[in-house]
């Protein structure tokens, strides 16, 4: 079984070489460039931007890059998300961590492309304890500011309903998000 997976792998890559279909190597650059904002706003100088995925060498480069001005990458004179990695690859863009959701062809060597704007939540409500995952952990976590306890301030995620008020509706709304 082994032994025919390897003919037919030496028997595909032989029909490429033939074909004279360029083997890209994994080394090629492409840069990427676009806007970005958090919790609606520009993101502020300091935010993290990357790009990652299966053909991307990671890190690398210029990937990740910081934003020296607050809201775009790759515009006058700041510097794009240059990435290295292999033609055709799917390039999946992250902001300080968090995927975007929003991805883009790794195209051309040497090329560019303008990423779809990428726009992150500073916090999910819900994620009480920010660790963005809704969970048992979050529930608790509501229980415990609501009653007031020490040491378990406000967090931003804690007001569930986005209701601008923490109080025992929260808990409800916690629940019903880590229910679903
Ligand atoms: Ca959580
Ligand atoms: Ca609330």
């Amino acid at each position: 079984m082994k032994r025919k997976i390897i003919s037919i792998l030496f028997a595909l890559v032989l029909v490429l070489l033939l074909s004279g279909t360029p083997v890209y190597a994994s080394d090629s650059r492409h840069f990427v460039y676009g806007y970005v904002t958090i919790d609606g706003e520009p993101a502020p100088v300091g935010t993290v931007i990357s790009g990652k995925g299966d053909g991307v060498t990671y890190p690398s480069l210029e990937n990740p890059i910081t934003l020296t001005v607050a809201g775009s990458y790759g515009y006058s004179g700041t510097k794009a998300l240059h990435v290295k990695g292999a033609e055709g690859s799917i390039i999946h863009l992250y902001v300080n961590g968090i995927e975007t959701g929003v991805t883009c062809l790794f195209g051309s060597n040497w090329g560019y492309t303008k990423a779809d704007d990428l726009n992150i939540s500073s916090f999910i409500p819900g994620d009480v304890n920010g660790d963005r995952v809704l969970n048992a952990t979050d529930i608790i976590e509501i229980e415990l500011i609501v009653a007031g306890a020490a040491g378990h301030p406000e967090t931003p995620g804690a007001d569930a309903n986005e209701d601008e008020v923490v109080n025992a509706i929260d808990i409800t709304k916690t629940e019903l998000l880590v229910a679903t």
